[in-house]
């Protein structure tokens, strides 16, 4: 099944909401596989943002995202990218729709709450960054899931 990279962002985590997001995800039918709290270093920020470097806003970029423990979750789930990205709203949190995570929780380009992958392909290339040393993915199955998954 797809599986995504998700990041509680600093701002998230600083302002007590990172379970109130990951609930959304999770509520939304994904299942969770992998979870994890960290602190973000330089050398990490820049793998994970690589198609981000040398933009104008790169070096805010690593700023926030190294300015505070963060979560790093997996989720899987049918299209879990496109899911999750629905679920989080654009990246600009101002024009995102109302409902959405970012539309709900954020005003600012660079405080925009949550990070999830874009593409299958990113999220197996980010959940190897986040997951790939030793930290578990777990595939698993829920109860539920013959009422979520047909
Ligand atoms: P997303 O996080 O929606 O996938 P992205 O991958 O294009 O967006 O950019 C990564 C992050 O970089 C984004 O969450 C916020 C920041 N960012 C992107 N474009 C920016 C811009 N024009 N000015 C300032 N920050 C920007
Ligand atoms: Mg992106």
């Amino acid at each position: 099944m797809e599986r995504t990279l998700i990041l509680i962002k600093p701002d998230g985590m600083q302002r007590g909401i990172s379970f109130e997001i990951l609930s959304r995800f999770e509520k939304r039918g994904l299942r969770l596989a992998g979870l994890r709290l960290l602190q973000v270093s330089r050398e990490l920020a820049e793998d994970h943002y690589g198609e981000h470097v040398g933009k104008p806003f790169f070096e805010g970029l690593v700023a926030y995202i190294t300015s505070s423990p963060i979560i790093a979750a997996v989720f899987e789930g049918t299209d879990a990218v496109s899911a999750a990205r629905s679920t989080m709203g654009g990246t600009k949190p101002v024009d995102a729709t109302p409902g959405t995570i970012r539309g709900d929780y954020g005003l600012e380009i660079g405080r925009n709450v949550v990070h999830g992958s874009d593409s299958p392909e990113s999220a197996e290339r980010e959940i190897s960054i986040f997951f790939g040393a030793g930290a578990d993915v777990i595939s698993w199955s829920r109860d539920v899931d013959s009422w979520v998954f047909e």
